[in-house]
């Protein structure tokens, strides 16, 4: 009787696809792949499912913008993740949408079921939400909030960093406070959250505080999953994703078979911002179905920039496929699974990109490779010595084994514990060593003396089996160079052997090495590179075709043009922006406000309107603005500040002396379009 495979789940969340991914986004979907790949080449059954999380009020609310059908647009950017995770290589068994069909019709089952069972009840949600993190906050954590002049809360901030808005609807409960006890007796009995660290976290934050009944419909915006029995709700975004875990292997459907095979996951991959719904409101709605919880919830920490968060408005994005399309797949899914430690936040610099790309690649593996070739080539005509009998040991041999040994069982208990910084510093600590070998052993001096060939052949042998070695440990990691060291040592067939069987010692008989070696990792002129990089996160010229102006009598180094195509919009988008001439017939400063000026505005209405705008400090003499006509944004979504409705969005620019209006001429008519 055949051992039955050993099963091996991972998940990666489900991304919103309300944007383009950068590096940080793409982080989880890459640990994810690495363990994948990792416990596949150890001989286990793996199932790893990635996907996007496509409902919700931000996707409603980006569609809305665009003027685009959710559907249509959630259909155009699943697309482009799909695309992206292709061009890292991503080796996903699964990808589900949580538009797809199955994955509906499970998460209706799902909620039926937990009201039939009273885990879910009808009540009104009166509070604080964040469309961006799609989550609710009370008043007490907020960082910040606006107050109206009579002092009532109007609007705050979250401790993500976003905006909240006041939301008041018919919404159905979940009993967190039921599980409380239960899932502290899981977490005490179990290694689940990893790092420990936010186990204590969650534990502080909100498991002893006592866990708030969760709000898990919505009813005032319709794109979602809705309700059978009371289709006005739609259920909650986070209820509808996490579900997404086990409705992909068939949960709520007639077919559990692979539910049955994989659930409980082995390891889920989140980053640490969406740790409270990973280790609190998903292993509480897992007891209520009566399904076991994950093994593993991993909480990677975040890429950062020097200057803080990523973000389009700082200039410090950088994309995936920047670093891709000039520095090839493997040398930026080595730098980002080398630079993150776990659990903890990494700051990315183009700096140090450059120099771990050179120093660990181009130069210690990339020159071990090359002069291994070289020396092969040049002593052996090629042919590996694996002839152990006809080996002379040099004096460092035996420590030297020792070491790669100690190297590799460190290598592979960091696999276990999926701290692959520390993995990829063994194997990289493998490749310096065996640099330092050739340097130890001179194989140049040995070649001088026939007497000295066994001696000789043992250092060659040595040198092709760690490289052998090395290329398999880095298999996780990088798609290419693996391949590429056992093609260029002669050992193609390598490729179909795993991770689980690999002993040092056992390079294959009759090899031979390529005439010449090439390079795998090419160096990189630092302060190009570097320049580059810096160049791409700003958006910089070399992002896009530079645009020349040519006309005899400009000076063209004058009237060079450029900008950033990527953050281009359409024609169609800009023209959905509607730009009118405005007349001021009363404006007066907002109390409670020293930014605000509330202005009354003849823009061709039917009655006036009401902006507010951020200009009191410019405008000390702001009644002198009274009969001046002004540009405005008009078809904005009215917005309220500081109590006030504010009814579009007055144009102006920056002085030296502070923000200046955009007048027009006297003679334009009120509310005429500007275009
Ligand atoms: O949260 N560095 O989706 P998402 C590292 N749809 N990781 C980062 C990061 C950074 N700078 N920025 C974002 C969601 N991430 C939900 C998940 S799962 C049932 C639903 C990570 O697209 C972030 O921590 O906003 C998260 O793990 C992932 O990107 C997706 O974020």
């Amino acid at each position: 009787m055949t051992k039955e495979q050993e099963t091996f789940y991972i998940t990666t969340p489900i991304y919103y696809p309300s944007g383009k991914l950068h590096i940080g986004n793409t982080y989880s979907t890459l640990v994810a792949d690495a363990s994948a790949r990792y416990q596949r080449l150890m001989g286990k059954d793996v199932y790893f499912l990635t996907g996007t999380d496509e409902h919700g009020q931000k996707i409603e609310q980006k569609a809305e913008e665009l003027n685009m059908d959710p559907q249509a647009y959630v259909d155009e950017m699943a697309e482009i993740i799909k695309s992206l995770w292709k061009t890292l290589e991503i080796s996903n068994d699964g990808f589900i949408r949580t538009t797809d069909d199955y994955h509906k019709k499970a998460v209706q089952v799902t909620f039926e079921k937990l009201l039939e069972q009273g885990d879910i009840y009808l009540g009104e949600y009166e509070g604080w939400y964040s469309v961006s993190d799609e989550e609710y906050f009370t008043e007490t954590q907020l960082t910040e909030v606006y107050k109206d002049a009579d002092g009532n809360v109007i609007g705050g901030i979250a401790p993500t960093g976003n905006e909240v808005e006041l939301v008041k609807e018919e919404s159905y409960f979940f009993k967190l406070s039921n599980y409380s006890d239960r899932l502290l007796d899981y977490y005490n009995s179990h290694d689940f959250i990893v790092p420990e660290f936010r186990k204590t976290e969650m534990i502080n934050n909100f498991i002893k505080p006592g866990l708030e009944d969760l709000a898990v419909s919505r009813t005032s915006f319709s794109w979602g999953i809705q309700v059978p029995s009371n289709p006005k709700h739609v259920v909650y975004v986070w209820l509808d994703a996490l579900m997404n875990y086990v409705t992909h292997l068939g949960y709520g459907t007639d077919d559990t078979t692979m539910l049955e095979k994989y659930w409980p996951a082995n390891v889920q991959v989140i980053g640490k911002d969406i740790s409270r719904f990973h280790t609190i409101y998903w292993p509480i709605f897992l007891m209520a179905l009566g399904l076991p919880i994950p093994k593993t919830i991993y909480a990677h920490g975040w890429i950062v920039m020097k200057d803080g968060k990523m973000s389009k408005s700082k200039g410090n994005v950088i994309y995936p496929e920047t670093l891709i399309d000039r520095y090839g797949l493997d040398a930026t899914r080595f730098y980002l699974l080398r630079e993150m430690s776990k659990g903890n936040d990494t700051v990315f610099t183009p700096e140090d990109f450059v120099n771990r790309v050179n120093f660990e690649l181009a130069n210690d593996l990339g020159n071990l490779l090359n002069r291994t070739i070289a020396m092969m080539n040049k002593y052996f005509d090629g042919n590996v010595p694996t002839d152990k009998a006809a080996f002379v040991a040099n004096a460092v041999d035996a420590e030297y084994e020792a070491t790669i040994s100690e190297e590799l069982a460190a290598y592979f208990q960091a696999m276990e514990d999926i701290s692959f910084d520390i993995s990829l510093d063994h194997a990289m600590k493998i490749v310096s060593r065996t640099n330092k070998y050739i340097d130890e052993t001179e194989p140049w001096v040995l070649a001088k003396d026939e007497a000295d060939k066994p001696k000789l052949a043992s250092v060659m042998y040595h040198l092709a089996e760690s490289l052998r070695v090395v290329a398999h440990i880095l298999r996780p990691f990088l798609t290419n160079a693996p391949k590429e060291i056992f093609d260029q040592l002669g050992i193609s067939q390598e490729i179909d052997h795993g991770l689980d069987s690999l002993v040092y010692g056992e390079f294959p008989v009759n090899a031979t090495v390529i005439k010449k070696g090439v390079p795998i990792f090419p160096r990189l002129d630092v302060e190009e590179e570097i320049a580059y990089i810096k160049e791409q996160m700003t958006g910089g010229a070399n992002s896009s075709e530079n645009l020349t102006v040519d006309d005899e009598n400009w000076d063209p180094s004058e009237t060079e043009l450029t900008f950033d195509e990527t953050e281009a919009i359409e024609f169609d988008q800009f023209i959905q922006t509607e730009l009118k001439v405005a007349e001021v017939i009363d404006v007066a400063p907002v109390k409670g406000s020293n930014k605000l000026l509330r202005f009354r505005l003849d823009a061709g209405d039917k009655g006036h309107r009401q902006i507010l705008s951020g200009i009191a400090k410019s405008y000390p003499d702001y009644e002198t603005l009274i009969g001046k006509k002004i540009t405005i944004a008009s078809n904005l979504k009215p917005r309220k500040m500081m109590g006030y409705l504010s009814q579009g969005m007055i144009l102006s620019t920056e002085t030296p002396d502070g923000l200046r209006l955009l007048f027009v001429d006297e003679a334009s008519e009120n509310g005429t379009f500007i275009g």
